[in-house]
């Protein structure tokens, strides 16, 4: 395993990406971009986390042992910081510039914060702490995501600790162009798909492969494992990548406690890549009315970018101008921007 080459990992300027990781990842399938989001913010996130999840090392800890946060960070989340973190413009900015789209025409299809306890390895197959390669779209898409050069969707993992005290890398194999034969199309030499079993530790994946399909696992072991890079996150990073991108999770060090903030954008339009999570409108009418005063809050693009109509949609009539107001004004929402048919963030 070799670290990520430069390009793949650079300091972001004022929030914008630079032309090159624009380029990275359009073309080798990630960037690993450090300093995009607000220090403080991240903090108040990752102390979010810890107030909510067990230390490493205690019993209730065993309890988090695979994906996603049962629900405590889903989004809207009770962490003000992770909802801020979800919409934040910076971050929106930056995948509007991966897909080449407006933030308006963006959609949230995930955002959950959850750990990753490390602990030792473990005889189970579906055990999620040394992965095998794989590509995300299976669990995101009822489709198969369109040519290369046409991403959908981008995938975000936001690193919340760091890789000197943890370990738990993201591995990744950067595409070299498009005969690479590691990028071969369709996607399918990997377990879940085409018939072949789900199965998520590494061993147990690529034994399992060599028993039921030799041609994939060999494929897997000449063109997949061998050139996979770890994304050497620091404490805020934010790792972009594709749901074609070749990676996998890395152990996380026994006994240390890894956080990170998943999140999908897709390009609206897109309903084949599915929302993971109940649709934001489920999480109206919790106490103090969080989502209700979010929406209120929110800009223009922010609301779009949960599914709310653009200005200009066919949507707005005078009636649900009116209608829409009488039911946000309360919270302080503006209804102007949609009267005048313009966007305005
Ligand atoms: O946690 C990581 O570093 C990657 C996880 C991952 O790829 C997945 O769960 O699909
Ligand atoms: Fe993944």
């Amino acid at each position: 395993m070799i670290a990520q080459t430069r390009e793949d990992s650079q300091p972001v300027e004022q929030g914008e990406l630079t032309p090159l990781q624009i380029h990275s990842w359009q073309n080798r399938g990630f960037i690993l971009v450090h300093n995009l989001l607000p220090g403080a913010l991240l903090k108040q996130a990752r102390a979010d986390a810890l107030n909510s999840y067990p230390p490493p090392g205690t019993d209730q800890a065993k309890h988090f042992d695979n994906f996603g946060s049962a629900q405590k960070f889903v989004f809207p989340a009770e962490s003000r910081a992770c909802n801020d973190i979800t919409l934040h413009p910076r971050l929106l900015g930056a995948v509007s510039s991966l897909l080449e789209v407006s933030v308006g025409e963006l959609r949230l299809t995930q955002s959950d914060l959850w750990p990753k306890y490390g602990r030792p390895p473990s005889a189970h197959n579906l055990d999620n702490a040394d992965q095998r390669m794989h590509c995300d779209y299976p669990n995101h898409t009822l489709t198969h995501p369109p040519p290369w050069d046409q991403p959908e969707a981008v995938e975000i993992i936001i690193y919340l600790s760091q890789f000197e005290q943890c370990g738990g890398a993201t591995a990744v194999v950067p595409r070299l162009g498009p005969e690479d034969p590691a990028y071969t199309w369709p996607i399918i030499n990997t377990p879940g798909v085409a018939g072949l079993n789900y199965v998520n530790d590494r061993h147990h994946a690529e034994n399992y492969l060599k028993e039921t399909a030799p041609g994939v696992a060999a494929f897997r072991a000449q063109h997949l494992y061998p050139r996979e890079v770890l994304a050497r996150y620091q404490f805020g990073s934010v790792l972009f990548y594709r749901h074609d991108t070749w990676h996998r999770g890395t152990p996380v060090t026994p006994g240390a406690l890894r956080l990170v903030h998943n999140l999908t954008f897709k390009k609206a339009g897109s309903d084949w890549v599915n929302v993971l999570h109940p649709g934001w409108s489920w999480s109206m009418y919790r106490r103090n009315q969080p989502m209700e005063h979010l929406i209120a809050r929110a800009s223009v693009e922010q609301r779009a970018v949960l599914g709310f109509p653009l200005p200009g949609s066919p949507y707005w009539t005078s009636a649900t101008l009116q209608a829409v107001q009488a039911r946000y004004g309360a919270y302080g929402l503006d209804i102007s921007p949609y009267r005048n048919g313009s966007v305005q963030g």
